[in-house]
């Protein structure tokens, strides 16, 4: 297998808003990152997955770009991103930005000509068409965020597509002026010497030619076969690859939503010229009752059904990323373990464990290295993402669904629950902010704390920092071949990792109960590398105590 440093890397995700504020308004910004590379040194990751910092009226926070060379006035300038990309440099750090170029923001320079006129020269930039003839629009696509996927724009009596909000207009990448904009944009930060990229929604940049209805689902028709995976994508990626990305040694990781694993050794094979690796989607999409909203909790058969498929699969052909959550989706202790405060800790451990000894790419997200929880939401005027929003009204407000049965999925799938500032000590607010934040931080930072962990060998913080020690002195966890054990216990999560004739065995137990186990004969004798609990026997049976983690180590 073909070595790289982004196969070795660990990625860190912050979502600037929630992360930390450096003057006091009371919203994350680029001081306050860089203000703390040192937890980050300490924690030991190499990458930072930056969530967008360019310009932008943040209907989606950051995810609708109106200029792409110039910073948010909420976060800072771009002198402080400049000292915060060498401050990261200089501690041995990469920085990896979010590129949003599925849709830009309605007040993006280009998008404010392109609805101008029918003639104007940036008309082509976007998807626009005409009314059907009752003036209706021109399919029954919804959005991802909820309401039609459509807005019927009065200027020119036209309309114009945007999967996401109606202040996202996708580009249309059909337009070779469009993809030149883009890789010359893409060339100037990589001029600037930032070490990669991170795709937003990257699958959907290629809609097919006829947008016909799609099969209803809630209100609206689902726009997915029409524009995921769509006919000139690869095509797109490869002369991105050629243009761009191949001129830098950076790393590049594209957001699938619905990629399967066939597509994925495309986007990510090894020989395939288009990016290192993708976000599947199999492990935190839910089939909800209302569209992506559902309360279900996928039993740890599913879950390692998932894992298991992928690491066989691409094993050897493409790359894997390995995560539990993200700023999309509900914190990785609260969902997959057991955030109940008896547990919380163990859990989030296990889990960390589970996942950093597959192969793959591990991210963490910003907390949950520090096993940050879901917010316990009491009112929808607590919410302030955009989706949480739209999804209410077409789903309960129109009456298709009572407010009763939508509520507990609300509180399970909304993106508000990662987007809770970090919790940095226990002070005021949790030490985010010296003014008012602009979300409310969790109440429990009293508890769960990062100064806390870091002066408490025995925490998330200190065990996230031990198994990310641990994948630089072990190659085996970075290209050992992965095998499944026991794939029928309805508990107990167990694997192998082969690299010659070394050997790791994972055991890692998603249960409350205390369960048994037999160590294989081939471990006799191996010794324990991490584990979540004081282990005091490694061969024959052992007992597991509730979420018990532990690696052993055979050479
Ligand atoms: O997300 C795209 C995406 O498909 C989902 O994660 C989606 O946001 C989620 O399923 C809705 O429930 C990306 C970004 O990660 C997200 O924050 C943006 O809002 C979105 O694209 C639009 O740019
Ligand atoms: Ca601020």
């Amino acid at each position: 297998m073909k070595k790289a440093w982004w196969k070795e890397a660990v990625v860190y995700q912050i979502y600037p808003r929630s992360f930390m504020d450096g003057n006091g308004d009371g919203i994350g910004d680029i001081k306050g990152i860089t203000s703390k590379l040192d937890y980050l040194k300490l924690l030991g990751i190499d990458v930072i997955w930056l969530s967008p910092v360019y310009k932008s009226p943040n209907d989606d926070n950051g995810y609708d770009i109106s200029n792409y060379q110039d910073i948010m006035d909420e976060f800072g300038t771009m002198e402080d991103f400049d000292e915060m990309l060498s401050e990261a440099h200089k501690r041995g750090i990469r920085i990896v930005m979010d590129l949003v170029v599925n849709h830009t923001s309605d007040e993006h320079a280009w998008f404010v000509e392109s609805r101008k006129s029918r003639e104007n020269p940036y008309r082509d930039y976007y998807i626009w068409r005409e009314p059907k003839a009752d003036g209706s629009a021109p399919n029954n696509w919804g959005s991802c965020f909820g309401g039609p996927a459509w807005e019927y724009d009065k200027t020119t009596d036209m309309y114009y597509l945007h999967l996401f909000s109606k202040k996202q207009p996708d580009l249309n990448w059909e337009n070779p002026a469009v993809r030149r904009e883009v890789f010359d944009m893409m060339t100037w930060w990589c001029e600037k010497g930032i070490d990669g990229f991170r795709m937003d929604v990257i699958n959907l940049i290629s809609k097919t030619k006829e947008l016909p209805d799609g099969e209803l689902n809630g209100l609206y028709g689902d726009f997915f076969p029409y524009s995921a995976n769509g006919p000139r994508v690869h095509e797109f990626l490869q002369e991105m690859n050629r243009e761009v990305l191949s001129k830098y040694d950076i790393m590049t990781v594209g957001e699938t939503p619905g990629v399967t694993m066939e597509l994925a050794k495309q986007y990510a094979g090894e020989d395939t010229h288009e990016l290192n690796m993708v976000f599947h989607f199999e492990l935190v999409d839910s089939n909800g009752k209302y569209g992506k909203w559902s309360d279900e909790k996928k039993p740890l058969s599913e879950i390692r059904e998932i894992l298991s498929r992928w690491q066989d699969g691409l094993y050897d052909k493409a790359w894997n990323s390995l995560f539990w959550d993200n700023h999309d989706q509900p914190r990785a202790v609260s969902r997959f373990g057991d955030d109940r405060p008896a547990y919380r800790e163990i859990s989030a451990k296990m889990l960390a464990t589970c996942l950093h000894m597959l192969q793959g790419t591990p991210y963490v997200y910003q907390g949950e290295e520090l096993g940050m929880t879901n917010y316990p939401f009491k009112s929808l005027d607590e919410f302030r993402d955009i989706e949480v929003l739209q999804s209410y009204k077409d789903w309960v407000e129109s009456g298709l669904v009572s407010h009763e049965d939508f509520w507990p999925c609300l509180l399970e799938k909304n993106r508000d629950n990662a987007r809770t500032p970090v919790q940095w000590d226990d002070t005021e607010n949790g030490g985010f902010t010296t003014g008012t934040p602009w979300i409310a931080v969790n109440p429990n930072y009293k508890e769960i704390n990062a100064k806390a962990q870091v002066e408490d060998p025995n925490s998330v913080f200190h065990y996230y920092r031990k198994l990310i020690a641990l994948r630089k002195e072990l190659p085996i966890m970075v290209y050992g071949k992965y095998d499944l054990l026991m794939p029928d216990d309805p508990e107990l999560y167990v694997y192998t990792r082969t690299l010659d004739e070394e050997k790791l065995l994972v055991i890692c137990s998603f249960t409350e109960k205390e369960r048994t186990f037999s160590v294989p004969e081939e471990f006799a004798g191996a010794s324990c590398i991490i584990s979540n609990y004081e282990v005091e026997k490694t061969e024959g049976e052992i007992t597991l105590k509730p979420y018990e983690a532990l690696v052993l180590h055979k050479k």
